[in-house]
């Protein structure tokens, strides 16, 4: 998979918080209309093991007991996002982890108060690189081309001139 250029991948998980509040459309919406290329769309109920695997930082937290059993609460829906930088644009896009304290704009920011804050994104490059292999089957990620991109990009950010 090709992650340079306008072919970054990101994922965004739309907790069970933000399913239940009927919240998927209008996360996806703002991922659309910043610009961003929806390449992968699923819903899922996430394993016990899949979440030891994503939250391995957390596991040995007091708090991953009631994190695992939230997130197993409903499906989940899975987003893959491609564009320019489109780690760091959908981590702006989504607001600070505690979302009392989000900025306003971003999706926790306006839609949450506090650790149910509606979605997860990757945090980094390399995070993302191993989310969208972990979520997503080879054959579930679509490369496609959007005539938006015309006026997203400029034409050097298209061919993936490093500005
Ligand atoms: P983020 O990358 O913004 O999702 O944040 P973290 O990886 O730090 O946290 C993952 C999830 O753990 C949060 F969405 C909510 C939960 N969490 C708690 O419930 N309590 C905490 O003290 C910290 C995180």
């Amino acid at each position: 998979m090709n992650f340079e250029g306008v072919h970054e991948k990101t994922v965004v998980i739309v907790k069970p918080d933000g399913v239940q509040r009927g919240l998927v459309g209008e996360v996806i919406a703002r991922l659309e209309r910043k610009g961003l290329k929806i390449v992968g769309l699923k819903l899922e109920y996430l394993s016990e093991e899949k979440l030891r695997e994503h939250y391995a930082h957390h596991v040995e937290k007091p708090f991953y007991p009631g994190l695992e059993a939230f997130m197993r609460s409903s499906p989940v829906a899975i987003i893959c996002a491609e564009g320019r930088k489109a780690v760091d644009a959908v981590r702006l896009i989504a607001g600070i982890t505690d979302a009392s304290g989000a900025d306003a704009g971003t999706i926790r920011g306006d839609l949450a108060m506090g650790f149910a804050n509606v979605v997860h994104c990757s945090d980094s490059v390399e995070t993302a690189k191993a989310e969208v292999s972990r979520f997503f089957k080879e054959e579930e990620i679509f490369d496609y081309s959007k005539t938006e991109y015309l006026h997203v990009y400029m034409e050097d950010e298209r061919k993936g001139v490093q500005i």
